[in-house]
C-alpha cells in the first residue's frame, strides 16, 4: 500500500468516528462564538478539529496541517492535511442536516491526492483518490451527462458575509437561473460540490470561500468527471464555478460580466 493509500484508508475510518461525535452532540449546539459578522464557530467545530488533528499527529507526525479553526502548521515534505471540522456550521447550529466533515490531502507540491466529505446525518461518505474516480458509500459516482439543461438543478449561494458583492452576485445568479430549471442552496460548500459530483444537480456557484471549505469537494468532483474554475487569491477568498463538464462553458458565460 502506498503511503497516500495508507493515509486515505486511515482518513476514511477517522471521518466516520468524527461524524459519530457530531451526532452525539445533537442536544447541545448552542456554544457559539462569532468569528466575524455572519461567521460562527461552535465548540463542536473546535473539539472536532482538535480530535482529527490529534489522530493525524499520532499516526503521521511529520505531516503538515491546515485546519479551518487552528490555521496552518509549518510546511512539510510529506504533504498536508486540509480540514474543515464542520462545513455548514450554520446548518449544524440550527439543526439542518446538511453539514459535513471535509478532509483533503495535498502532496508536498500542493497537488490534491485524495478527498473525503462525510455527511453524518445522511450517513453519506463521498470520497475520491487521484486517478481512481469518485465514490458515494463505496459506489462509483459520475457527474450528469444531461444536455437538456432546462430540466436541471443548480446550487448558488449569496455572498452572505460580503454583502457589498450582492448586486454583482444577483446579476450573475439571474443569468445562471436562465440556463436551468431551478436553484437551491445547500449551506455546505463541500456538500454542494459532492451533489454536483453525484449528478443531483449540474452546477454550483459561490463567492468568498476558504480552501478548507472546498479542497476535498474539488477532487471528488474532478474525479467524477466535473470541471472547476476558480478565481483565487491564496487560501481566501476563492470564488468557485463548478459543474458537470457539459454545462461548464455555459456557467462561465453566465458569470462573465
Ligand atoms: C461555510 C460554507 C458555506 C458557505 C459559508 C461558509 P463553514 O463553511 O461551506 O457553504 O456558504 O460561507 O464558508 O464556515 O460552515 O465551515
Amino acid at each position: 500500500m502506498s503511503s497516500y493509500n495508507e493515509r486515505f484508508e486511515f482518513a476514511k475510518e477517522m471521518i466516520i468516528t468524527s461524524g459519530q461525535y457530531l451526532l452525539s452532540l445533537k442536544a447541545d449546539r448552542t456554544k457559539v462564538e462569532v468569528k466575524q459578522k455572519n461567521d460562527f464557530v461552535t465548540l463542536a467545530d473546535k473539539e472536532n478539529e482538535a480530535f482529527i488533528i490529534s489522530q493525524i499527529k499520532e499516526k503521521f507526525p511529520q505531516d503538515g496541517i491546515f485546519g479551518e479553526e487552528s490555521g496552518k502548521s509549518e510546511d512539510s515534505l510529506t504533504g498536508r492535511w486540509v480540514i474543515d471540522p464542520i462545513d455548514g456550521t450554520v446548518n449544524f447550529m440550527h439543526g439542518f442536516p446538511d453539514y459535513t466533515i471535509s478532509i483533503a490531502f495535498e502532496d508536498e507540491k500542493g497537488v490534491l491526492t485524495f478527498g473525503l466529505v462525510y455527511c453524518p446525518e445522511q450517513k453519506e461518505l463521498f470520497s475520491a483518490f487521484k486517478g481512481e474516480g469518485a465514490t458515494l458509500n463505496g459506489k462509483a459516482i459520475h457527474v450528469s451527462q444531461s444536455t437538456d439543461f432546462s430540466r436541471e438543478l443548480g446550487l448558488c449561494v449569496y455572498p452572505h458575509r460580503r454583502r457589498e458583492a450582492l448586486d454583482l452576485y444577483q446579476i450573475r445568479q439571474r443569468r445562471i437561473l436562465d440556463k436551468i430549471s431551478d436553484l437551491r442552496s445547500v449551506g455546505s460548500a463541500a456538500l454542494s460540490l459532492c451533489y454536483v459530483a453525484s449528478a443531483r444537480c449540474v452546477l454550483y456557484y459561490e463567492m468568498f470561500l476558504g480552501w478548507y471549505d472546498i479542497a476535498a469537494g474539488i477532487i471528488i468532483l474532478e474525479e467524477a468527471g466535473g470541471k472547476v474554475t476558480m478565481d483565487r487569491e491564496g487560501d481566501y477568498p476563492i470564488h468557485i464555478a463548478a459543474s458537470s463538464a457539459l454545462i461548464h462553458d455555459t456557467l462561465l458565460e453566465a458569470i462573465d460580466d
